[in-house]
């Protein structure tokens, strides 16, 4: 309706030839049935592109986000990302041609690309660039100079003065004056570079520290000026610029529901949870981008992270459920230092190795994902809590959660609004059972979710099985985790890793209390191994007794039928 009355006014203005600038439709929220996005901060695009195909795509994901692509200062710490020296496509991250070729790959996986774009500032620093360029914080030969910088050059000292956000130097960056024609068709050139590329969406950082009317003459500029566009506006009480100005040109990004979260399942009581959204006073869900954390306030304590265990989890589980704005998972690395890059410059060997945490993997996130796709378009039904931390509700006849964040377990009849039949417990791995009258009975353990969705009713169905290798070994152990626990096998080969638990390989618990994997080895290798667990931090494991022993046969394949010793 909305967009109907805008396209009615353009043709207007059109049929006018009135030269405005006029405003483009806002795209309402992540376009498209899967408005889940996996953020892979800090993942080389080489890596993205396998995630698209293997994890992404299967799990459901419409989107996948990418870090800053464009040249930036050189150094080892994630935030050089946040310098731009030039809008050539060329960081440690990949070039061009890797950056085309992540697009393709997740195309054809059925997953949109968002990139990090930062075009509010460029350097402060002088040297080269990512790609070879040369500049210095005010002159970027080929880009800009002097004369495209904001007249301010004073750090911004004061959020209540728009004038000071928007104009000055956010933390020493130089401001481009997005109000000058040239920087404007510059800005826009890098963008409709990407979008040729095939590039799906922005998230547009800082931008609350460029004005609203230069990001929507920006953005008119584009080749589909109706591209997904999620900007990064703070909302602040008492701040002279707020996120609803934005909601001309895209989504903005809720940081409330972020802030929030974090007290509920940190202090507070899920049952608070039952009106979670616009009424506690957020943007409006159709305009809102959504996240449990993100890259700076995974860092700056703001909300939760991947340190907080299942308060971080069952944060997930809930906002995946939860039908408010579009969901961001961000998938990031483990960190002390707070300035550290990702490991090995980006390249994910195998997830859960070398510190990459791969969150949009983890069983409880990512087999949300598909709920979420399935109960789109659904109200929230059933609902149902105890008062305290154990909460429950449906989406309609489409899918149920439950959510036991208690520490201990929780034993019900849940009434649904679901067909009878059977169905699996997307978390667990486990077949539930709905009547006719819509009720099943389950058990959840402290701190675990169950979850059903019409989309997975046999839990046999809903992992495909890895192809069986010609040679080697294939682990199968039967070992029953506490929730955040994942099975990993380790050994004296270098395919099971050299006893090294950084570089163990971990199992897929879809068989769940059987984990199992299979292990291509050259036939006639004779090994020994161990299973392994490592808890949500990381937290090793081993299993007790002496190493195992096993021989691949001469032709083909040995099972392994183990069970965990305590
Ligand atoms: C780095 C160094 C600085 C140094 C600077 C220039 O850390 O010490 O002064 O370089 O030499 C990221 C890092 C920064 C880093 C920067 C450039 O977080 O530490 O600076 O890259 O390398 C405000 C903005 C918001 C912004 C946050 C960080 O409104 O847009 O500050 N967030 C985005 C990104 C960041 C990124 C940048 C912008 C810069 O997500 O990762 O910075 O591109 C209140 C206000 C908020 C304000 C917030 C923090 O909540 O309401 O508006 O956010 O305080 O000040
Ligand atoms: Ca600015």
């Amino acid at each position: 309706m909305a967009r109907k009355t805008v396209a009615a006014a353009l043709a207007l203005v059109a049929g006018a030839a009135v030269a405005v600038t006029a405003p483009t439709p806002a795209q309402a929220s992540a376009p498209g049935g899967k408005d889940v996005t996996a953020v892979m901060f800090e993942w080389n695009f080489a890596s993205v592109a396998k995630a698209c195909t293997d994890e992404l795509g299967p799990d459901g994901y419409g989107y996948v986000q990418v870090s800053p692509p464009n040249e930036h200062i050189q150094g080892s710490t994630w935030w050089t990302a946040y310098q731009p020296v030039s809008y050539k496509i060329g960081t440690k991250l990949g070039d061009r041609s890797a950056f085309k070729s992540m697009v393709d790959t997740c195309h054809a996986a059925g997953v949109k690309v968002v990139v990090d774009s930062v075009i509010n500032h460029m350097a402060n620093a002088s040297g080269t660039g990512t790609a070879g360029s040369s500049f210095t914080k005010y002159d970027y030969p080929g880009t800009y100079s002097a004369a495209d910088m904001d007249d301010c050059t004073a750090n911004i000292t004061n959020y209540a003065d728009r004038w000071n956000v928007q104009h000055c130097e956010l933390v020493g960056l130089p401001d481009l004056d997005t109000n000058e024609e040239y920087v404007r068709k510059t800005i826009a050139g890098y963008l409709n570079d990407l979008l040729s590329l095939g590039v799906d969406g922005f998230r547009v950082d800082a931008a609350k520290h460029i004005a609203e009317d230069d990001l929507a003459d920006i953005k008119s500029r584009l080749s589909n000026p109706g591209v997904y566009w999620k900007q990064e506006t703070i909302g602040a009480s008492g701040e002279a610029v707020q996120p609803s100005e934005y909601y001309n040109t895209g989504d903005v990004q809720e940081f409330h529901y972020a802030y929030d979260l974090k007290r509920v399942f940190n202090n507070e009581k899920l049952a608070e949870l039952k009106n979670f959204g616009e009424a506690w006073g957020y943007v409006p869900s159709g305009k809102a981008s959504v996240f449990v954390a993100n890259h700076d306030t995974e860092r700056n304590g703001g909300t939760l992270t991947y340190k907080d265990g299942a308060n971080y989890t069952l944060a997930h589980v809930f906002m995946l459920a939860w039908p408010y704005g579009s969901p961001d998972v961000h998938s990031g690395y483990e960190f002390s230092d707070t300035d550290a890059g990702g490991p090995n410059n980006g390249q994910v060997n195998a997830c859960y190795t070398d510190g990459w945490k791969c969150q949009h993997a983890w069983r409880e996130i990512a087999s949300m994902v598909k709920f979420r796709n399935t109960a789109a378009g659904t109200a929230v039904t059933d609902w149902w809590d105890n008062g305290n931390n154990q909460i429950a509700f449906g989406r309609g006849d489409k899918a149920y959660v439950a959510i036991n964040h208690e520490g201990a377990t929780l034993s019900r009849t849940f009434q649904t609004s679901l067909p009878a039949g059977s169905y699996c417990d997307v978390q667990s791995g486990k077949g539930v059972t709905v009547d006719s009258s819509g009720r099943f009975t389950a058990t959840l353990g402290a701190n675990t979710a169950l979850a059903l969705h019409v989309g997975a009713k046999n839990c046999d169905t809903t992992t495909p099985p890895d192809p069986a290798p010609t040679a080697g070994a294939s682990f199968n152990v039967n070992a029953t985790t506490q929730w955040g626990e994942n099975i990993y096998v380790v050994g004296n080969t270098s395919a099971l890793g050299n006893w090294n638990t950084s570089s163990a390989l971990k199992l897929d618990p879809a068989s769940y209390p059987v984990w199992k994997l299979a292990v291509s080895m050259p036939a006639g290798t004779s090994f020994e191994y161990k299973y392994i667990r490592k808890d949500a931090n990381g937290a090793v494991t081993w299993e007790s007794g002496s190493n195992r022993t096993a021989t691949v046969p001469s032709g083909g394949v040995i099972t392994l039928n183990d069970t965990w010793r305590n």
